[in-house]
């Protein structure tokens, strides 16, 4: 682990920068209207890779988001219809102080930071993110997690009007996530609301998503409306759809592969065609991290 703090400044070359100010101008403009435009007040992290990261081209252009569609461009082709103000996020459960909450009032006294994280998807591709964010573990604290909560679980918004992939059954709506209580107060675990020091794109799952950077890319549920503390292990939507493909853990491993396919290199993204694979490390490489959250658990069988 890097121990200065970096910012993206730092670790990106110039002409990375030029094209994402090219990209602000232009067609990212218009969807990072209002405080965006002056861009996001935020603290360097301890926590950032000094790796390189992906241009905004690549981050905003490549993605997930099945309520948009399942191709890897339908998330940028469709998502900017989605009405992100209002927003509010209910919490519930096992709390203190449940509610439903405004996006404001759920930043409210988090102090934003920049983290350079790696991120790999179970498809075995993977790309470095410049993201905006505060650790779940202060929302939470703020929220008060009572005793009998031993699990996390989150939901995405359900509004097929503007989500046109939530107008076919290709996933059981809304999409869900849960992480242990443990995993989710882990530092490393952040609510996400920009990268590249601007609010989040739609595509990347504006305008609050959970960032978990040593599991698998599908934890990381986008476009947020609800965190539950809960007693049990929740339901999960990979798990839900393929239990012999997708665990609930979903922690990066290199030596547990997928049913169809090895786990043990990666392709990242922009590395080019000659670019070739990389050897997938264990946690994603944040091992040091988190390695004792599973200490004497089998990971082959707790996938
Ligand atoms: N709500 C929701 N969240 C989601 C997904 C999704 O389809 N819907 N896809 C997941 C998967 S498989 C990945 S790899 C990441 C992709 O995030 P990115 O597009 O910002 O890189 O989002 C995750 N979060
Ligand atoms: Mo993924």
């Amino acid at each position: 682990m890097n121990k200065a703090p970096l910012r993206w400044s730092d670790v990106t070359p110039r002409h990375l920068w030029l094209n994402r100010r090219a990209f602000i101008a232009g067609a990212g403009a218009a969807a990072v209207a209002g405080p965006a435009v002056a861009g996001l007040t935020y603290s360097p992290s301890a926590y950032s890779t000094s790796e390189e990261p992906n241009s905004l081209e690549e981050i905003t252009s490549y993605n997930n988001f099945y309520e948009f569609g399942t191709g890897k461009e339908d998330p940028s082709r469709n998502a900017g219809a989605l009405t992100t103000d209002p927003w509010s996020i209910v919490i519930d459960g096992l709390v203190d102080r449940p509610g439903s909450y405004d996006l404001a009032d759920v930043l409210k006294d988090q102090p934003l930071e920049e983290r350079i994280y790696r991120f790999r998807c179970v498809e075995a591709w993977s790309m470095i993110i410049p993201w905006i964010g505060f650790q779940l573990s202060g929302l939470l604290n703020r929220v008060g997690v009572q005793p009998g909560a031993k699990y996390v679980a989150f939901e995405t918004l359900v509004r097929p009007e503007e989500m046109p992939g939530q107008q076919s059954p290709i996933l059981d709506w809304p999409y869900r996530e849960g992480l242990r209580l443990d995993e989710a107060m882990n530092p490393l675990t952040i609510l996400a609301t920009g990268l590249y020091g601007e609010v989040l794109p739609n595509q990347n799952g504006a305008p609050i998503r959970l960032v978990v950077p040593w599991k698998y890319g599908f934890k990381s549920i986008k476009s947020i409306v609800r965190i539950s503390l809960v007693a049990e292990e929740p339901p999960t939507t990979w798990n839900m759809l393929q239990p012999s493909e997708y665990g609930f853990y979903a922690n990066v491993n290199p030596t547990v592969d997928h049913p169809r396919w090895s786990q043990a290199s990666e392709r990242r993204i922009g590395a080019g065609l000659f670019g070739g694979r990389q050897d997938t490390l264990m946690f994603n490489g944040y091992e040091e991290e988190v390695a004792s959250l599973y200490s004497g658990m089998d990971l082959a069988k707790f996938y």
